[in-house]
């Protein structure tokens, strides 16, 4: 069948997707430049269904953000907030555990947990919650800490960023969520997070992560001051990243949020890069098994639409979200596991509830068995 494309730009970008042959730095700008979505998400969803055919996967998952207390101050970001603040908090261990425990507990596989870099909180605390959480929950694989909260840690205890990570895997970290990564060209870092961690050192955080067996997503945050080059400089690190170490599991492209933060001038992206963003990743991270579209960043809807366009995963029920709800996000904050059935089967697609590294999970009315 000959396929015609509206932008004949990308007819030799179709000749490497069919190939199979890995698209380059001038390709993924040519995608970037080109109006044609159709163009794209056909290359893309001849990826997606070459790697995993129509099925989608989601997980039953809650977030845990045990404080907002930052001592970053990253204009990019609603959710932090400095410890005087009298809208800000701090969970105790025991608040950490009970919030675990509620809404679901009982069918939850994954707990993805985040914060802010607390002055005061030390490795030890983080790993007392780690060990109590394993304690009450020993089925949950704890998905925690970005690259910034381990570099953070490993800062404040004065030791090695592997032996912090090494320290938290003792304790029961299961693998890393992708955030904090941002955009990793430094000109843009300056702006919108100077205070974090470089692009190079989240990278080489990553890196020895995987070193230690510890696999982690990863993420590119989009729509505020980066441009074309940057998107794909970023995409093409993760990918060199990937030959390195093969520990990335999941790329998940963030859409800037900008409402409540210091650069809440910048207008909100559109539907239109939202699904663009989803297609040029899967056709350019050719090594990283499986792109999420995050309804709660996307929208359900939008998310749906996602899910012909490259993606094959739709994140999970979450259950309780901050970080995207403080900077204006109006979708809900969690949804139901038939709901997200539904949502995937009207697509067209056939769900697969996952645990986090993606093994199949098998339900008996409240509960689960992990199929290895
Ligand atoms: O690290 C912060 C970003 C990330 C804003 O690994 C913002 O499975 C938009 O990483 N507008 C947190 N984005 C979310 C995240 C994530 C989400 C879902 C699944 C996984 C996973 C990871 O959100 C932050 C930062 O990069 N962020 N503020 C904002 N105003």
């Amino acid at each position: 069948m000959q396929v015609v494309f509206d932008d004949s730009r990308l007819k030799p970008i179709l000749e490497k997707v069919e190939a199979g042959i890995r698209l380059t730095y001038e390709d993924g700008i040519a995608m970037y430049r080109s109006p044609d979505i159709l163009a794209l998400g056909y290359m893309a969803n001849r990826v997606r269904e070459r790697l995993h055919g129509s099925v989608t996967y989601f997980n039953v998952n809650r977030h845990i953000n045990p404080t907002d207390v930052c001592v970053a101050s990253c204009r990019l970001c609603a959710f932090g907030k400095k410890a005087k603040d009298p809208k800000s908090y701090t969970m105790s261990l025991e608040q950490v555990w009970e919030t675990a425990g509620i809404g679901w507990s009982e069918a939850v596989t994954e707990f993805h947990i985040v914060g802010g870099l607390h002055p005061e909180l030390s490795l030890d605390w983080f790993c007392q919650m780690l060990r109590g959480l394993k304690e009450r929950f020993p089925q949950v694989h704890l998905k925690a800490f970005t690259m910034v909260e381990v570099g953070y840690l490993a800062q404040r205890s004065k030791i090695s960023i592997r032996e912090t990570l090494e320290r938290l895997k003792e304790a029961g970290v299961d693998s890393l969520p992708g955030g904090g990564a941002e955009i990793f060209c430094d000109r843009v870092r300056r702006v919108i997070c100077d205070h974090k961690l470089t692009g190079q050192e989240w990278l080489d955080t990553a890196r020895t992560a995987h070193e230690l067996g510890l696999h982690s997503n990863c993420t590119m945050l989009y729509g505020h001051i980066e441009n074309e080059e940057d998107r794909v400089d970023h995409l093409i690190k993760l990918r060199e990243l990937q030959d390195e170490t093969g520990g990335l599991v999941t790329f998940i492209p963030l859409a800037f949020h900008p409402d409540n933060t210091a650069l809440s001038h910048i207008p909100k992206t559109t539907g239109f890069l939202d699904i663009k963003q989803i297609a040029i990743s899967r056709l350019m991270l050719d090594n990283i098994p499986h792109i999420k579209a995050y309804w709660i960043m996307m929208t359900p809807s939008v998310a749906q639409i996602a899910l012909r366009f490259g993606a094959d995963d739709i994140d999970g029920t979450v259950v309780e979200e901050k970080i995207y709800h403080d900077a204006g996000a109006t979708t809900s904050q969690s949804l139901r596991r038939g709901d997200l059935l539904r949502l995937i089967r009207k697509a067209g697609r056939e769900p697969l509830e996952r645990d986090t590294l993606y093994r199949p999970v098998t339900r008996t009315e409240s509960t689960f068995t992990v199929l290895v």
